[in-house]
């Protein structure tokens, strides 16, 4: 039987308590996401293998809906944001919310028919991102990205798609400022 639960968010960390999973994303497993892979292995070869984000988990064994934080860590690759994979959803008809705790960013989006769209992500705004829609999280400040996301327990990450096609946009720095721009990569 599942029972109520009050879960504490940390907005400024993204800790989640109680947890029931977590993982961390290093910068050499996203290598081939960035325009420049070869300026990954340049930023490792400087600062490291850092720790490019961390997902923490509530995800109650048999209940409909889950939730967790996703902390993005700031820094760029050239001209270009700190990324998260980016995915699908496995099952077809299922959206997701992404409530920004702390920081800020943009989450790039399209959809199967060819759309692109940005959200703004800092404290305060709640992106809806609705079913068939592939979606990826940059973090264009200089602290920390901490958002809540919410989306139905079944709905499943499939990557594959946004692995091998890449985002049909990217979030550059041009003049100082956070810039989307399209993807000439783009695989159509
Ligand atoms: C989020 C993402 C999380 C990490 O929980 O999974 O921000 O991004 P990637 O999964 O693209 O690496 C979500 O969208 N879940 O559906
Ligand atoms: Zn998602």
């Amino acid at each position: 039987m599942l029972f109520p639960q009050g879960v504490a968010i940390d907005g400024a960390t993204g800790a989640v308590s109680p947890a029931t999973g977590r993982y961390v994303k290093k910068l050499s497993a996203l290598r081939d996401l960035y325009a420049s892979p070869a300026l990954v292995d340049a930023f490792i070869a400087e600062h490291g293998d850092v720790n490019a984000y961390e997902v923490i988990e509530y995800r109650p064994e048999g209940s409909d809906i889950c939730f967790g934080t996703t902390i993005m860590a700031p820094g760029m690759i050239g001209d270009e944001y700190f990324l998260t994979r980016g995915h699908y959803h496995a099952k077809k008809d299922r959206g997701e919310t992404y409530y920004t705790q702390s920081g800020e960013g943009l989450l790039l989006l399209h959809s199967r028919d060819g759309e692109a769209r940005v959200v703004e992500m800092r404290p305060g705004i709640c992106a809806f991102i609705p079913p068939e829609w592939a979606h990826r999280s940059v973090n264009t400040g200089t602290t920390p990205l901490v958002f809540v996301w919410m989306c139905t327990i079944d709905a499943g990450h499939d990557y594959g798609e946004v692995a091998t096609r890449g985002m049909r946009q990217r979030a550059v720095e041009q003049d100082g400022r956070p810039t989307v721009v399209d993807n000439p990569n783009y695989a159509t």
